[in-house]
């Protein structure tokens, strides 16, 4: 297949098109490269020396990987750019990473605001729209967050993007329906994932499209077994307070000798997939297309729960590492249980990465060997939710305070 893969540059984008070259595709890279000019504007670098894309590209070529070719284009704002690429190029497939991805980086000010959401539903839309305007039949495969469903249950597990309903009409009769489960963002960043959700049901309905959603928890490790074959090929490893995820953050900590950063109580529960696992599902799902005509496939791309006390003790066990319990910058549940539907993945045939079999190898091998290239005063997290918290007002005196649950978004709990 000719795949395109869009934020080929990014930590998912850059191993998925190693992946899938590697599989006998033909990758064409397209990116704008904002999360290499995002980490001058926060001063800060990924924890891995990563090499420029031209680098990467002749690397990939030295190690005898099949040729990748790059295009350097801004999705969001350059339209006809995208139209005459879709036209040039005509994929067969279009895998979508291209989004600001930092719940924190989102919530910053203003600017970051209406950045993340211009930026995320701009590429999007621009995408769906060409997609239409070229008649290319091309399969989309994007990744979406389990951030969508907000981290509550209503005591059920979340299934996989539908929810069953039965509703009765005012004649009493009593209709099934399945319907979008309902969305409770916590962040302008995973905000704008419902909007593509929404915007994806539309063109689905309306053009036919071809679209699989991939509802993605939240990622761990570096390494994929293409990005091992040589050092310039080696992926980014995000560890500062706006794009460093918890797990990869408690690593990194562990190895420079930080106290793990808690937030809260750490009662917060989590959807976790390691990345080598991310890419292939990718490689799965692209093989796994919905035919025209058929509603938007979603996808929990999930292997594992964790709680963040957790996982730091865990950390803390195999690094001697301490654990902190630091002021939550964020408003969300301070406790909640989380509960995904992830069978349609594994009965595809993905075999999870469990935690316990690659914790110790990262923080070896990943770390532990770059520590030294750490700017320690990036790690903590001060990107705030909310004007109080940012002007130093405990939650309490502000009205604000984080419910201690999770609240179920727009599912209603009824007890017996
Ligand atoms: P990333 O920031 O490392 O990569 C995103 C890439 O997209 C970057 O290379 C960036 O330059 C590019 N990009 C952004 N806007 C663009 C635009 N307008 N035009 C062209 N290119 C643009 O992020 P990531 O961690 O690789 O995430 C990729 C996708 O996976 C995102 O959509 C994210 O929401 C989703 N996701 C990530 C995680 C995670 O833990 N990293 C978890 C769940 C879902
Ligand atoms: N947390 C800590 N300490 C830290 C960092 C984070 O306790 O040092 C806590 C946060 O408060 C939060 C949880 O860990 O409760 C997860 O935070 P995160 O930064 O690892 O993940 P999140 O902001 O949710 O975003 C990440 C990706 C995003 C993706 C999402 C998947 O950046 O792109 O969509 O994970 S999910 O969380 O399933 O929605």
């Amino acid at each position: 297949m000719k795949i395109a893969v869009l934020g080929g540059d990014g930590f998912c984008g850059w191993p998925a098109s190693l992946h899938l070259a590697d599989l006998g595709h033909q990758v064409l890279i397209v990116d704008n490269l904002s999360r290499r000019r995002i980490d001058e504007e926060l001063g800060a670098s990924s924890l891995t020396p990563i090499a420029s894309m031209e680098e990467r590209l002749a690397a990939w070529e030295s190690v005898g990987g099949a040729p990748m070719r790059f295009v350097e284009l801004d999705l969001a704002t350059d339209y006809e750019g995208l139209v005459d690429l879709l036209r040039t190029e005509r994929p067969d497939a279009v895998v979508h990473f291209a989004e600001q991805r930092s719940a924190p980086y989102s919530m910053k000010s203003p600017r970051h605001k209406r950045y993340t959401v211009d930026n995320n539903t701009g590429t999007t839309h621009n995408l769906l729209c060409a997609l239409v305007e070229t008649g290319l039949d091309a399969h989309l495969v994007h990744l979406g967050t389990m951030g969508v469903y907000g981290y509550g249950t209503a005591g059920m597990s979340i299934p996989e993007g539908y929810l069953d309903v039965e509703i009765v009409g005012d004649d009493g009769s009593r209709v099934e329906q399945q319907i979008l489960y309902p969305t409770n963002p916590g962040s302008v960043y995973h905000m704008t994932k419902c909007l593509d959700q929404q915007l994806f049901a539309y063109y689905a309905k309306n053009d036919a499209l071809r679209i699989t959603d991939l509802h993605q928890g939240i990622i761990w490790g570096t390494h994929t077994d293409q990005t091992l074959r040589d050092e310039r090929l080696i992926n980014r490893f995000d560890y500062d307070g706006d794009y460093g995820t918890v797990l990869n953050r408690f690593l990194m900590q562990a190895a420079v000798g930080y106290p793990l950063t808690v937030h809260g109580t750490g009662g917060q529960t989590r959807a976790f997939i390691h990345i080598q696992d991310m890419v292939r599902c990718v490689e799965i799902a692209l093989a796994n297309p919905p035919a025209r005509g058929d509603r938007v496939k979603i996808f929990n791309q999930m292997t594992q729960t964790h709680r963040v006390r957790d996982l730091a003790e865990l950390v803390g066990r195999i690094s001697d590492a301490e654990v902190e319990l630091v002021p939550n910058p964020r408003h969300e549940a301070a406790e909640n249980e989380l509960h995904v539907h992830n069978e349609t993945f594994i009965d595809l045939g993905l075999e999870p990465t469990l935690l316990e079999e690659g914790l110790l190898m990262e923080v070896e091998d990943v770390a532990r060997r770059y520590a030294d290239r750490a700017d320690l005063d990036k790690i903590p997290c001060t990107s705030t939710w909310t004007a109080a918290q940012q002007a130093g007002v405990p939650a309490s005196r502000a009205g604000r305070t984080a419910p201690t649950t999770e609240p179920t978004g727009g599912i209603v709990e009824h007890s017996a």
